[in-house]
């Protein structure tokens, strides 16, 4: 396996792109179109909002030592003018060589000031966790997530295809040596049959494909070398490889039993960690490919149905904002609800701990419930 200083050279694809030290005339003139077509745009993204004339004149000669250029982060948002957000970090050294562009569109997602530094890892007290709906008369089921990014590789835009298969080895072989309610099975997504593949998204297992903004980020080079799925014997632990991240460790079951999940997943990740050196920053906690998702990375979700509140989305969307909720359909990011269920969840990762994240879902669900209940009556 390719040392992490070997590495650094084999992201062949923007070396070859970009040549050593500076962005080169191509990259130059591709940035200069690009901010063109933004500007002249109306598009409302982050990306349109925080990338002015001094922050492109800033970033747009400088590469990471991975050879990363503005480009390789924009790229997206260039293409998709729809996007809320339009940047990706193209490896972990981009929140610090573009934290120009960067630094804003943290503030502004996650109320992170370029002062504030994330606290460190806080699980907190799994037992102060129960079940939101004793009774499953809301809650269909609930699920936690969260990211990791190995040390020594850079992301998606910058992977090169051993990379990828660097990472699916590493990944397996520490997925293969847990034991007991945490082993399980890795299933490649090469050579896995479309009717398998399909089962497991539509069963809300395993991540979708050929979303858009992700394509345009260059996410879905060498497809589908080096993804692929874990998951053990009763689906309440999986860990998706080489996805949007390098890995996405997620628990998950039916029913609001929220102790049993968060508790599952906490066992889990640190049972990895063990095993696996990832990537953290003093100020920006883990690292992940889309800055949405740094800090703790936690996303904790129920699928509900609150049929009464869901009637008027101006006023549910109000309420969910109110308790720090994410709206999200039952199929995921970009889906929308089917049947009258909503995916909840947290939508602060960063500036807290991984228990204020769950705490904050925990309570928030709660409070929505208790209104539900009070409008049926
Ligand atoms: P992520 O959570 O990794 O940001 P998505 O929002 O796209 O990604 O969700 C990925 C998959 O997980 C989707 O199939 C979605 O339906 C499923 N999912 C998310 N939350 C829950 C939940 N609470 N219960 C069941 N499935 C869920
Ligand atoms: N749709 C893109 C990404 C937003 C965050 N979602 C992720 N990372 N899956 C946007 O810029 O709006």
């Amino acid at each position: 396996m390719a040392k992490a200083s070997q590495l650094k050279s084999k992201c062949m694809k923007c070396e070859e792109k970009c040549g050593k030290g500076k962005a080169s005339p191509e990259v130059l003139n591709q940035l200069e179109a690009g901010f063109a077509k933004l500007s002249n745009s109306d598009s409302v993204s982050m990306l349109k909002r925080f990338l002015t004339r001094e922050v492109l004149d800033k970033c747009k000669q400088k590469k990471t030592s991975f050879g990363s250029t503005l480009l390789d982060c924009i790229q997206s948002g260039l293409e998709n003018l729809d996007s809320g957000i339009g940047v990706y970090a193209a490896d972990p050294e981009c929140y610090e060589v573009f934290n120009e562009l960067f630094d804003p569109i943290i503030e502004e997602y996650h109320n992170f000031k370029k002062t504030d530094k994330q606290p460190t890892t806080d699980w907190g007290n799994v037992g102060l966790l129960g079940n939101l709906d004793p009774k499953g008369e809301f809650v269909l089921s609930t699920r936690v997530r969260c990211c990791r990014t190995i040390k020594g590789y850079p992301f998606n835009p910058c992977m090169t295809e051993e990379n990828y298969k660097d990472i699916e080895s590493q990944g397996q072989n520490v997925l293969n040596s847990l034991s007991g309610e945490l082993s399980g099975t890795y299933i490649p997504l090469k050579g896995m049959s479309k009717d398998v593949q399909q089962t497991l998204i539509n069963d809300h297992y395993l991540f979708k494909e050929g979303d858009r903004f992700l394509q345009a980020a260059n996410a879905f080079r060498y497809w589908p070398a080096g993804r692929g799925i874990f998951f053990n014997k009763n689906k309440t632990f999986l860990v998706w490889l080489c996805e949007e991240d390098h890995l996405r460790i997620m628990t998950m079951q039916p029913g609001g039993n929220v102790g049993d999940v968060y508790n599952r997943l906490v066992t889990a990740v640190n049972e990895i960690q063990k095993k696996i050196t990832f990537v953290t920053d003093r100020r920006l906690g883990y690292l992940t490919f889309c800055p949405t998702n740094l800090g703790t990375t936690i996303r904790a979700s129920v699928h509900i149905k609150l049929p009464t509140l869901s009637k008027n989305m101006d006023q549910f969307k109000i309420l969910a904002d109110k308790y720090h909720l994410q709206i999200r359909g039952g199929a995921g990011e970009h889906s929308d609800s089917a049947d009258g269920i909503y995916d909840l969840s947290n939508k602060r990762r960063l500036g807290l701990t991984e228990f204020q994240c769950i705490k904050q879902m925990y309570d928030g669900i709660t409070e929505l419930i208790k209104t539900e209940k009070a409008a049926k009556r």
